[in-house]
């Protein structure tokens, strides 16, 4: 935890942060029979709802290491909303064009004007809230391999998190103006991002097994009549 102490302000201005070694052997070993028992057959790049599909991602989640970090950056008990798998193969090797993660999944639909659009993703309802319910988010990459820069290591650009919500216009400058960081990670290293953060990673060129359990916390409510689902 002092490690995240430590980081915790590079953090808040950079909106990114490798956190080394952090999750033990053994849970990193847990949580790959998990995936492997969920995982279908079918190669592909991300694979959703891993909160609802697999128990010991939940637990883990709930109740490890990334809870406590999600806790110290969020300032209050951590919701875990959220769970992907992505994966890069030699059958499923994909470049990931410069965004930021805007969708957040929830229970019910209530209309309003500061929510929307609206989609299905997986079958689980999902909406893009206003900058300030993703301000109060952090995601936990959990690396469950080594990722290097080239088998497709994520890269941000700095401080792009405290812009808001981009439109395409201030995503072109920002992306063309700035110098990414490409942020490489070992088996049991967790990256802490912000979902606002412009990120983006190209194809590996030595593909091999890069998986990456994308955790996402919220740290606020949703107004009144609108729930937090499970994904
Ligand atoms: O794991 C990656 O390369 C990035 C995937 C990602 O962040 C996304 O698709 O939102």
């Amino acid at each position: 935890m002092q490690q995240v102490l430590q980081t915790l302000t590079d953090f808040r201005r950079d909106g990114f942060a490798l956190l080394k070694a952090v999750v033990p052997a053994p849970q990193i070993e847990q949580l790959i029979d998990g995936v492997e028992e969920t995982r279908n057959e079918k190669a592909a790049p991300g694979l959703r709802n891993m909160l609802k599909r697999c128990s010991s991602i939940r637990t883990f989640a709930n109740s490890s290491v990334a809870f406590r970090i999600a806790e110290e950056i969020l300032g209050v008990a951590p919701l875990p909303v959220r769970a992907i798998l992505f994966d890069k193969t030699p059958a499923s090797n994909w470049y990931v064009t410069w965004h930021q993660d805007l969708n957040i999944p929830v229970k019910n639909r209530v209309d309003s004007e500061r929510y929307g659009p609206w989609s299905i993703k997986d079958g689980i309802l999902h909406v893009q809230p206003p900058a300030s319910i993703l301000e109060q988010m952090v995601s936990l990459r959990i690396h469950l391999d080594a990722c290097s820069e080239a088998n497709g290591a994520i890269k941000f650009i700095p401080g792009s998190h405290l812009a808001g919500i981009l439109d395409p216009d201030q995503l072109g400058q920002l992306r063309d103006n700035h110098v990414p960081v490409v942020c490489s990670a070992e088996r049991g290293d967790i990256i802490a991002m912000r979902p606002l953060i412009l990120h983006s990673s190209n194809v590996a060129e030595t593909p091999d097994h890069r998986r990456v359990l994308h955790l996402e916390y919220a740290g606020t409510a949703l107004p009144p009549g609108m729930e937090w689902g499970e994904a």
